[in-house]
């Protein structure tokens, strides 16, 4: 089991697409076990994205992510971290699949709607930057329930 760090950007609650994100990362089989609704400060901000802080579009990222609420979620299945960021589409939504949630709804390279991990590693950093361990459930297969940890 893998779990990511799933951001549903301010673009999209903006534009109501939070639900059709929440509910095509669901489709695929994967669990939601973490989810609330905050807006970042600058400081959570420049660190969720600190691997970026040398390029040049990151004051305008932190500047965006920060400029109204987010939904921040923790999915959880196999191979959750590729299967999301599939589904998410490519970085650039002009260049995302048809089919994938950028490649369907987004126009900007910036204002692309979602966030998904990239790696185990950092899905741990992120899921811990933004739920405390007791905030996060856990699906149990055996029981067929959610469970906290
Ligand atoms: P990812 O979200 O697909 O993992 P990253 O390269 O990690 O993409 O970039 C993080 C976020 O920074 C992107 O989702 C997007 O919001 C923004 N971003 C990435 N590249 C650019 C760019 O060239 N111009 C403006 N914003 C960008
Ligand atoms: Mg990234």
């Amino acid at each position: 089991m893998e779990r990511s760090l799933v951001l549903i950007k301010p673009d999209a609650i903006q534009r109501g697409l939070a639900g059709t994100i929440i509910s095509r990362l669901e489709r695929r089989g994967l669990r939601i076990v973490a989810m609330k609704m905050l807006q970042m400060d600058k400081a959570l901000a420049q660190r969720h994205y600190g691997i970026h802080k040398e390029k040049p579009f990151f004051n305008d990222l932190v500047k965006f992510i920060t400029s109204s609420p987010i939904i921040a979620s923790v999915f959880e299945g196999e191979r959750a971290i590729d299967i999301i960021r599939q589904t998410m589409g490519a970085t650039d939504p002009a260049k995302a699949a048809s089919g994938s949630i950028r490649g369907d709804f987004g126009l900007d390279v910036q204002q692309n709607l979602v966030h998904g991990s990239d790696s185990a590693e950092n899905a741990k950093k992120e899921i811990e930057l933004f739920f405390r361990p007791e905030e996060i459930l856990s699906y149990r297969r055996d029981v067929d329930r959610w469970i906290t940890s």
